[in-house]
């Protein structure tokens, strides 16, 4: 089943034709921002010379600082009177990034999501709901505008308010939810407190993003939730969600290549990668109007899926982004992932849902503590056995990241519970 047959199996050549045609498009429409004219001039980059894809390696990256830089709406490339939404994404750190849509970029955004649903088998007799964000954030107006174009029922529960989502989903069948994998950890102890068996819910299929997650995480909500979890990426920098979904094979994510250049840098040196190394990915809005961005540094790590996906979609699969450039941390010389300890905690059985990393500055050796949410069975007075299950969990942490941590098992529901995004990492060491 696909959305558009004609562009999601379009050949190679093809594509690559459309591509350079939209990005030539983009080029010449960019430089109506004062961003990028002060920015090609003070690279000394003359557009006209950008011919065929591969001249697109000629442009400078550009980066969350260059947003920050042209804030409010130094990267606006249409009049403002064309231009109908904008989304923010706060950050941790100084102003927030924005980004704007002409009508024509929303309705693109929303066909883009469209496909994404239908590539996982969605249909017009599913209803949806959403549970992420509504407001700045894109996860919640960017997918429900896709979910009404394909037709469904949209919930817009936006996120939190547990036993309200809980109430909706069962009084209006919900078959799929839009969720972070960190509410939805959440989301499914709440619903079993009160009495209800998460398989006996209607919902059949979940959209998880917006936040890296494991495989282990997406079996584990799998098997809690009796679904189907699609993995969905996306960055506001690049409209929101809708830039990359799984299909049914639920192995790498398509990347829309007719909206998306996709290129995997040494995130160190900067030089363009083979298909199939892994990296930083890079990517180039070839479509938007009133917001165009090349070669942006998103930060995310993770390789392209060369081979081609049964579904018969042409589009490349990226694999799941393994974190964060800046996500990693070192202790004692060692790079670290979450993601890594993640992947361990979340294929222990008696590991509940919620974890949280903080990392302490003891002397001059610094330490990686983990705090464990265990399930409330656990917790049946023999202290024995909880010791014993400390050791197991320390050495199975430890083999993977190669640093004695130190593991703290807490009970359920006592770190604090994620509606959005989780804050995983807690890093103390600079404050001492
Ligand atoms: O999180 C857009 C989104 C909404 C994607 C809903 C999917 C679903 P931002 O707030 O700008 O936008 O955050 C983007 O979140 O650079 C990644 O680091 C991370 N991220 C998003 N999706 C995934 C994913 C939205 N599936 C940043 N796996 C990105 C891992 C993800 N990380």
């Amino acid at each position: 089943m696909y959305w558009n047959q004609d562009l999601e199996t379009i050949d190679r050549p093809a594509l690559e034709r459309l591509q350079l045609s939209r990005l030539r498009a983009a080029l010449e429409r960019s430089v109506r921002a004062p961003f990028y004219r002060t920015f090609f001039e003070t690279h000394r980059v003359d557009i006209d010379t950008i011919t065929t894809l591969e001249h697109l390696r000629d442009l400078p990256f550009t980066t969350k600082a260059d947003l920050r830089t042209s804030y409010p709406d130094g990267m606006m490339a249409v009049p403002r009177r064309d231009v109908v939404r904008l989304h923010a994404s706060s950050g941790t750190t100084g102003k927030s990034t924005v980004i704007f849509y002409t009508q024509k970029d929303i309705s693109e955004w929303a066909d883009l999501i469209a496909r994404s649903m239908v590539a996982t088998g969605a249909t017009p007799d599913d209803v949806f709901q959403n549970m992420m964000g509504y407001g700045l954030f894109t996860g919640g107006l960017g997918l429900h505008y896709g979910a009404e174009r394909l037709g469904c029922l949209v919930i817009p529960s936006s996120s939190g308010n547990s036993l309200k989502q809980l109430q909706l989903m069962q009084d209006f069948q919900a078959t799929i939810m839009h969720i972070t994998p960190s509410y939805a950890l959440h989301l499914v102890e709440i619903i079993k407190e009160n009495g209800v068996d998460p398989h006996d819910l209607t919902v059949k299929k979940a959209y998880l993003g917006a936040e890296p997650y494991t495989e282990a995480t997406r079996k584990k909500l799998e098997e809690l939730w009796g679904m189907d979890a699609y993995n969905s990426y996306g960055l506001s920098e690049m409209n929101g969600p809708g830039v990359s979904f799984e299909c049914v094979h639920k192995n790498g994510m398509h990347v829309w290549e007719d909206f998306y250049i996709i290129e995997i840098i040494d995130p160190d040196t900067g030089a363009v990668l083979p298909d199939g190394a892994e990296g930083e990915l890079v990517l180039t809005h070839v479509n938007r109007e009133a917001m165009p961005m090349f070669r942006y540094r998103t930060r995310d790590l993770t390789r392209i899926i060369p081979e081609p996906c049964p579904c018969g979609r042409t589009h490349r699969r990226i694999e799941r982004i393994k974190g964060r450039t800046d996500d990693m941390f070192i202790i004692g010389g060692v790079n670290i992932f979450p993601s890594q300890i993640e992947a361990v905690l979340m294929a222990i059985p008696e590991v509940g849902n919620n974890y949280q990393i903080v990392l302490e500055r003891d002397g001059s050796l610094d330490k990686v503590h983990v705090k464990v949410e265990l399930y409330s069975k656990m917790f049946h007075g023999d202290m024995k056995e909880l010791q014993t299950l400390r050791k197991k969990i320390t050495e199975i942490v430890r083999s993977t990241i190669i640093v004695n941590p130190v593991i703290e098992l807490m009970e359920p529901g006592s770190l604090p519970p994620s509606q959005g995004k989780a804050v995983r990492v807690i890093d103390n060491r600079e404050q001492r």
